[in-house]
């Protein structure tokens, strides 16, 4: 009795009403446009479950002016006139829908949680938001702002970072930041599709994200195909997949679209970089903190011109200048299944084998003799100046240079360098607020040049900036310098095998 009962108000919920004819894949967008079934809903909730359910409201009318969809999953307005308020201007309403989906995403959690128990089915999907872009464009350093943002509105998080070796600087970034991490070594997400969903399955065993933030190799592209598609294709009931957003380093941009001076990569590293931004559908240009108008505005246009079918964002993700239009538009949209990147493999493959690529970890202590403590940040930026001097004088151009060191056993302090060009200074993104006595330390590179020089002015800046310079002892843990093999997609959607 109670079973049925549970059924026909459920049903009336048209999502879950969808749900039980095994469409689930509609998603709860739809629901709360129908005023008087969100009033049965509630009724049910307080009536049948005992739960307490914040939800008052109605949404008369509401439905979106063609065009135009619901931000998020569902939206509460307060009165009909902010719901008529939505026809007109958008404004109004939106300022209401965080606030709306968390607590409705709550609710609809419970009524689905209690379906799972009764009638056994499976729980709602997630969104998976991949944020793609060339090594050192600002992706993790957006990832971890997006993931805080998602945080402070109630919204659980996990976030999935990608790497060709083992070691890696994002990762130690985003635990310190106590979010949920799964790491994808060896190998980019397209090439090890099969490890994405087992990092995703075994992140929603942790904390069952509500959003997936994935941060995939910067130098790997056709991700739509071989990854954004079949996620969408195969598991479709578990994820609703969001568009592609493509960040951008604005000076490295300026220089590769020929609008100001610099150094470049070789022709077939280009073809990655501009093969990136074919396939966004949003290119998030960032670093806006660094960029004067005379630069921004040719640069704007010129990603217009050559990209015409992106939408272009701009902000910082250092001081979230712009960066919730973007959050906002992405969480809302879902990619478009229409659009196929031409792509030559051995142009890619080739262009992807030039950049050199080493991890390492390194443990540094306090030989004794009077050192007791250092200075990690001191000591990570001059290591930093030390290796971009060696790799300067072996002609190689940086394409991220990035370090991360941590207190031995102490995950969440952390100091952070980062060198993205070059001709740029190292950057100290995070900083350590106390001495340390022993820590490790991790090495990521990525520059044109051959692996095994990465090595040389490894060990050599090693040496000169932390046993000559400061009498510390490093033993160096763990060392791999490779070039990237060629990319083989676990799965490849075009427009014919779609
Ligand atoms: N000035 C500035 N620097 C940024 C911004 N976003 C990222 N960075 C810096 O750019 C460097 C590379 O960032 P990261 O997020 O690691 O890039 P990724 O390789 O794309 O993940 C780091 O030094 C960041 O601190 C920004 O909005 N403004
Ligand atoms: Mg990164």
């Amino acid at each position: 009795m109670l079973v049925e009962g549970l059924l026909k108000d459920l049903r009336t919920l048209s999502p879950i009403g969808v749900d039980l004819r095994g469409e689930r894949k509609y998603g709860f967008k739809r629901l709360l446009v129908f005023e008087d079934e969100v009033r049965d809903s509630e009724e049910f909730m307080k009536e049948r479950i005992g739960a307490d359910i914040p939800l008052t409201l109605a949404s008369g009318g509401a439905v979106p002016p063609a065009g135009q969809r619901l931000v998020g999953d569902t939206v509460r307005y307060h009165d009909t006139t902010k719901a008529n308020s939505y026809a007109g201007g958008k404004r109004n309403v939106e300022l209401i829908f965080d606030e709306a989906r968390a607590i409705y995403k709550r609710f609809l959690r419970l009524v689905l949680e209690t379906l799972v128990w009764r009638v056994n089915l499976p729980p709602m999907a997630s969104r998976y938001i991949m944020i793609g872009g060339f090594l050192g464009a600002g992706k993790t350093t957006l990832i971890q702002r997006f993931a805080r943002f998602l945080d402070d509105r109630k919204t659980r998080v996990g976030l999935i970072t990608n790497d060709q070796g083992a070691g890696l600087v994002d990762s130690a970034i985003g635990r310190s930041n106590r979010f949920p991490v799964e790491e994808i070594p060896g190998g980019c997400f397209c090439c090890r599709f099969n490890s994405l969903i087992e990092a995703a399955t075994a992140l929603t065993t942790k904390n069952r994200p509500d959003v997936f933030l994935a941060e995939p190799v910067g130098s790997c592209t056709d991700l739509v195909a071989t990854v954004s598609l079949p996620l969408q294709k195969i598991y479709g009931n578990d994820y609703v997949v969001a568009p592609l957003s493509v960040v951008v380093d604005p000076i490295r941009a300026g220089q590769i679209l020929g609008l100001v001076e610099g150094k470049k990569f070789s022709e077939n590293v280009l073809y990655i970089y501009r093969k990136q931004l074919e396939e966004a559908e949003f290119i998030v240009v960032n670093k806006l903190d660094l960029l004067d108008e005379a630069l921004r505005l040719p640069l704007i246009a010129a990603l217009g011109r050559e990209f015409p079918e992106a939408q272009i964002f701009e902000i910082s993700a250092r001081s979230g200048q712009g960066c919730e239009a973007w959050f906002e538009t992405v969480l809302a949209a879902e990619m478009n299944t229409a659009r196929f990147l031409e792509i030559d493999y051995d142009r890619y493959g080739e262009g992807e084998a030039l950049l050199g690529w080493l991890n390492a970890t390194v443990e540094i202590k306090c030989e004794g003799g009077g050192v007791e403590e250092f200075d990690g940040n001191d000591l990570i930026e001059s290591l930093a100046l030390a290796l971009r001097g060696r790799l300067e004088m072996a002609g190689a151009e940086v394409a991220h240079l990035k370090m991360t060191l941590t207190p031995q056993g102490d995950p969440y302090e952390i100091a952070a360098v980062n060198l993205v060009r070059g001709d740029s200074a190292p950057e100290l993104s995070h900083r350590l607020y106390e001495p340390l006595e022993d820590g490790e330390l991790l090495v990521n590179i990525r520059a044109e040049v051959d692996p095994a020089t990465l090595e040389e002015a490894t060990l050599a800046a090693l040496e000169e900036a932390v046993a000559v310079s400061r009498s510390l002892l490093f033993r160096v843990a763990h060392l791999e310098h490779f070039r990237p093999g060629m990319p083989v997609p676990t799965h490849r959607l075009t427009a014919e095998t779609v």
